[in-house]
């Protein structure tokens, strides 16, 4: 018989820690986090999960967890820097500071930090803690490659988006070409909140990437701009799956539910025809929105949408790199009414260009629509490397070499900001269905 070598794979303990402790809007859950812990597991690794916005005392619940698990790596989630609010900025990312000291206090073991605001600032925010390493984007094969290497004692130079502390600048990224091929999270890594609170919008998330583009979104440093879809099967059968297990409602955490609207309608058909009896809300592009998709959301039990209205001045949704006008915002708007969908619609006030009379024109036009709520931001949170942060570059609001994990807004410097806030303030005292921020 031939003599085999057969190399043994030894798992790793992995703890992977969401850091994420406020419930601004709603409770999320982290799905983002789950994906990893899915992908290291079917890597042959053994995993455990904290969710901090969970536990009330941070401290004890991550001593216990090194305790008890004694893990050898550990993984940490950073979701929100800020809260995106000027003038009364809660600067989150303080939170996941003091995650990082305490789990650097409980054990020397490598810290793998991630997640859409680790993705923005990789290079600030390892710098700024005492992790040992980030990935930048999407964590599932990244982190497989970096568990390997640290189970081999191998260097990390070259691993694709892979940021070591005092090292050089990552390698590129990869973006996952098809999601499909790391399945969506076990429900056991989710289910815990969902089961008990009916207040819990479970996550799904069916594309990534947006080639949308718009001037101050900082998408793209987490998920890129490719879109690369799930199949409906392998979506819909997860709904299925947490369904069985008691979850009703939902929440497509897609940039844009709708695009491509084929995709959409389709999704929602196969979503009808499995009878779910489920909830849900996602995020709505008011581009082309059709009767046929509309109808189709509301068969399949879309409760509301979040639309990315922003402006009622086409000149400013311009300036945004909208590609969409304020008509088909009504048009969208109208759509959902007559289906029964409700609707949340933003503005964000300040944009370069913004005049009084273009702040007067979108409070008017918030006013001739069927939003249920509105909710109202002065000033626009400039991050690195948007077309929005070279304006505020020229305009003289933020120098060259600031690094904008602190938080900084743009806000025209031709508009008064004073009035603008009396203005606003004015409006929403009379409009209960009104948030300021
Ligand atoms: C949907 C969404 C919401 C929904 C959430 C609904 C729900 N039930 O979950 C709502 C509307 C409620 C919401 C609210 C808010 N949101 Co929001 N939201 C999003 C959105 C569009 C998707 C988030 C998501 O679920 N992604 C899907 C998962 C799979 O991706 P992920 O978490 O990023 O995880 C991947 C990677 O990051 C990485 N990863 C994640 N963790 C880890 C850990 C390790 C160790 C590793 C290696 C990798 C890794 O791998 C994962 C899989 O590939 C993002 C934009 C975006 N595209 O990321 C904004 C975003 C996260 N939100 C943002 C903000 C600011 C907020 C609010 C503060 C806004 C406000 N003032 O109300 C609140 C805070 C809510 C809260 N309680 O935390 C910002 C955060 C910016 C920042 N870093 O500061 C984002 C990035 C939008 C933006 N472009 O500015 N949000
Ligand atoms: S559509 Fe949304 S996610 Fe896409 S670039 Fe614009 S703001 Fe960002």
């Amino acid at each position: 018989m031939a003599l085999r070598y057969v190399t043994i794979v030894v798992a790793m303990k992995v703890l992977l820690i969401s850091a994420n402790r406020t419930e601004i809007n709603m409770r999320t859950m982290p799905l983002g986090l789950a994906c990893v812990a899915q992908a290291a597991t079917e890597g042959g690794h053994a995993v455990n999960m904290l969710d901090l916005v969970q536990v009330d005392d941070i401290s004890s619940a991550i001593g216990d967890a090194i305790d008890r698990f004694a893990p050898d790596v550990i993984g940490i989630s950073i979701r929100n820097i800020d809260d995106q609010t000027m003038g009364n900025t809660r600067f989150l990312y303080d939170d996941d500071r003091k995650v990082i000291a305490l789990v650097r206090k409980f054990t020397d073991r490598p810290i793998v930090l991630g997640g859409a605001g680790y993705s923005m600032f990789p290079e600030a925010i390892l710098a700024d803690t005492q992790a040992d390493i980030g990935i930048e984007g999407e964590g599932e094969a990244a982190f497989a490659l970096v568990l390997d290497a640290i189970q081999a004692g191998r260097v990390f130079d070259g691993l694709p988006g892979v940021h070591v502390k005092g090292g050089g600048p990552a390698a590129a990224r990869a973006l996952i070409r098809q999601p499909d091929n790391f399945p969506l999270p076990a429900p056991a890594f989710m289910l815990d909140e969902a089961a008990v609170r009916n207040d819990i919008w479970m996550p799904v998330q069916t594309r990534r990437g947006c080639p949308m583009d718009c001037s101050y979104c900082s998408t793209a440093s987490i998920e890129g701009r490719i879109l690369r879809k799930r199949t409906i099967e392998n979506v819909v059968d997860w709904i299925g799956r947490l369904r069985r297990l008691g979850v009703r409602q939902f929440y497509f955490v897609d940039n844009t539910f709708n695009l491509p609207p084929s995709y959409a309608t389709a999704l929602c058909n196969t979503m009808a025809e499995a009878s779910l009896d489920i909830k849900w809300r996602c995020i709505l592009y008011p581009h082309r929105v059709d009767e046929a998709l509309v109808a189709a959301m509301a068969a399949a039990g879309c409760f509301e949408v979040s639309i990315g209205s922003e402006s009622g001045s086409d000149e400013i949704l311009k300036k945004f790199n909208k590609r969409f006008h304020h008509s088909d915002v009504e048009q969208a708007s109208k759509l959902l009414k007559k289906h029964r969908i409700k609707q949340m619609g933003f503005l964000m006030l300040g944009a370069p260009g913004e005049t009084r009379s273009s702040v007067e024109e979108s409070l008017a036009f918030a006013d001739s629509l069927g939003f249920d709520m509105l909710k109202i931001s002065i000033g626009i949170r400039i991050y690195p490397g948007t077309a929005l942060a070279g304006e505020a570059l020229r305009a003289g609001i933020i120098n060259p070499g600031d690094n904008l994990l602190e938080p900084r807004f743009y806000f025209t410097p031709g508009l008064d900001e004073g009035w603008a806030r009396e203005t606003v303030a004015r409006y929403s005292a009379t409009r209960p269905n009104c948030i300021t921020g």
